[in-house]
């Protein structure tokens, strides 16, 4: 009869070594770590409020919060500084097929960093993913890739 404390033994190795695998295989590829090393070219400063998103090249006023029209280069790194001016809001990005392409939360007192490099020129939208409000489901803008 074979020792369960030896089959416990290899079990916990071939466990631990399939979750390394995993491990260093997932991690690097994780959106905290996409494009970290890289400078981004444009920077685009995002609030929200309810019910709206405000989007600027430099940074927003959150007593009077005002945006601008947006266009972003594609294949170039842009990093969007996320913000909110009230509650909890989600900052979604779609493309124009309504792909799900990044997101990040929308948090106040708080600036999230997304990064992303946008491959197909187009128009994309804006959702808001956390139930905000009244009027959350309105709650969206839009940019343009050239
Ligand atoms: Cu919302």
């Amino acid at each position: 009869m074979a020792n369960p404390l030896k089959k416990r033994f290899w079990f916990l190795l071939i466990l631990f070594v399939v979750l390394a695998i995993f491990a260093s295989v997932t991690i690097p590829k994780s959106p905290y770590y996409l494009f970290a090393d890289e400078t981004p070219a444009k920077t685009i400063h995002v609030a929200a409020m309810q019910f709206a998103f405000f989007l600027s090249e430099h940074a927003i006023d959150p007593k009077n919060p005002t945006g601008e029209a947006i266009e972003l280069p594609t294949n170039e790194l842009v990093e969007f500084r996320v913000t909110s001016l009230d509650v909890n809001h989600g900052f979604a990005i779609y493309n124009a097929a309504n792909r799900l392409v990044t997101q990040t939360q929308a948090m106040p007192g708080y600036v999230n960093r997304l990064r992303y490099k946008f491959k197909e020129p187009g128009t994309y939208n804006i959702f808001c993913l956390e139930y905000c409000g009244m009027a959350h489901q309105i709650m969206r803008s839009s940019f343009v890739v050239k």
